[in-house]
């Protein structure tokens, strides 16, 4: 690991790279190797892998409790707990979400015969703009899910009132906002639900898994039926389902993770204000700021660079990838560009200027308890030198 200081020093231009060893964006952070491995001997000696074990019980409290809500149904995936979530809220017909999110939001949808419709994003927070909700509302709509992208929180008051208006149901991809708040209440206790991921890549990870968060009891009873093929009891089934369960040993990760959580969020915390006071003196340079009042989880760095920048969101991420700082578009170029997407609404864009102007713009820097402060700055220096270099005046 070096500093950049000079062109000369950037591997585009033929200097070895800035980093060994590449630097990702969602680097696992994982927990205690002992005590997870404690955790495996325990599955062994019990012979309870999966089916509702204990360990997958006491993580759904945990996190019930973390987030100050009643219910944590906890699932194989976040994709197949957005499923079985929208199933069981009865979201049918035509269902509206942004288009600037991870793809599994309009999947899980389309994988189900419900149409999404893209509506478009406020350019400050990258978050549904409830005005553009109500521009695409028709007589088949039944519903939206808001995403809390990067962990910030959708406009979740503006969107209840558009979805009371109008006789909708609300509910949100929570994937990215473990642990986060809005105006000081947990994630979880907004709309009719609302669903996270515990994928590797995430601050928390249970390798793959997900969970939905609820308040409403009748829900979370038809969620957890519904994760188990509609079993109630031995040889009894009361309810259509599929298998979204979670293993044993994917909730023993959480729990090991779970038990780190403060100090992956504090590095996190660390690594995001050393970029924001790097990056934020940059011409042309804005990082995405998160509201200081309220608890954040800082897993994402999202960098967005300005249309008077000297040099290109993609000859950014071509260079730092030549650094072995593998940095990342997410989400370009929108959901509605994506193949199935495009083939069903051709022309989606022209009601999704924002979308398109944040998707263009976006880089998101590798953090995470694999980085620390020093990485960081030496990150920021390729990005200034890069600046520098391309500077015309
Ligand atoms: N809704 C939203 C808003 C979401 O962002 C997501 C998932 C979902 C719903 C669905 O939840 P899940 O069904 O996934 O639980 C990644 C993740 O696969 C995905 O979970 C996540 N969002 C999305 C934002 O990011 P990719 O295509 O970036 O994954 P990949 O394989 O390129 O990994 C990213 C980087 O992490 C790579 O540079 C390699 C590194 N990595 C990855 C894995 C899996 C590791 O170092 N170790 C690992 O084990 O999608």
């Amino acid at each position: 690991m070096k500093l950049i200081k000079t062109q000369q020093d950037l591997a585009i231009n033929g200097a070895p790279p800035a980093f060994e060893q590449p630097l990702h964006v969602g680097r696992p952070n994982t927990g205690s190797r002992e005590a997870f491995i404690k955790y495996v001997g325990d599955i062994f000696d019990s012979r309870w892998l999966t089916n509702n074990g204990q360990i997958v019980r006491s993580l759904e409290q945990r996190i019930a409790d973390y987030h100050n809500v009643k219910h944590c149904v906890a699932m194989c995936n976040g994709t197949v707990a957005l499923e079985i979530a929208i199933r069981a809220t009865g979201l049918k017909d035509e269902v509206i979400i942004p288009s600037y999110t991870f793809i599994a939001t309009a999947h899980a949808l389309h994988w189900q015969a419900i149409t999404p419709v893209f509506a478009d994003i406020a350019p400050s927070s990258h978050t549904l703009d409830p005005d553009a909700v109500r521009r695409m509302i028709t007589p088949r709509t039944t519903g939206i899910i808001g995403v809390h992208l990067w962990g910030n929180s959708a406009s979740t008051e503006e969107l209840q009132e558009v979805a009371d208006e109008n006789g909708l149901k609300l509910m949100f991809d929570a994937a990215h906002a473990f642990g986060c708040s809005h105006n000081g209440k947990m994630i979880g206790n907004f709309g009719i639900c609302e669903v996270l991921s515990f994928h590797a890549t995430k601050f928390f990870n249970t390798f793959e898994g997900g969970a939905v968060l609820t308040n409403n009891d009748g829900l979370a009873k038809t969620m957890r039926l519904m994760r188990n093929f509609g079993f109630s009891g031995v040889d009894n089934v009361i309810h259509p389902g599929t298998n979204g369960k979670m293993i044993e040993v994917a909730a023993a990760m959480g729990m090991v993770n779970l038990d780190t959580i403060d100090d992956v969020i504090e590095s996190n915390r660390q690594n995001f204000l050393t970029y924001r006071e790097e990056l934020s003196v940059l011409p042309n340079i804005t990082v995405l700021d998160y509201n200081k009042n309220e608890r954040n989880n800082y897993q994402y760095v999202v960098m967005e660079v300005g249309d008077e920048c000297p040099i290109t969101r993609d000859q950014f991420v071509e260079a730092l990838g030549a650094e072995n700082i593998l940095a990342r578009k997410y989400f370009w170029p929108g959901c509605h560009r994506m193949k199935p997407y495009r083939d069903l609404y051709p022309h989606a864009g022209l009601m999704l200027p924002n979308t398109k102007q944040v998707a263009k713009r976006v880089i998101v820097l590798p953090t995470g308890s694999t980085m620390d402060t020093n990485m960081v700055r030496t990150v920021a220096s390729v990005i200034r030198v890069l600046i520098k270099e391309n500077r015309s005046d």
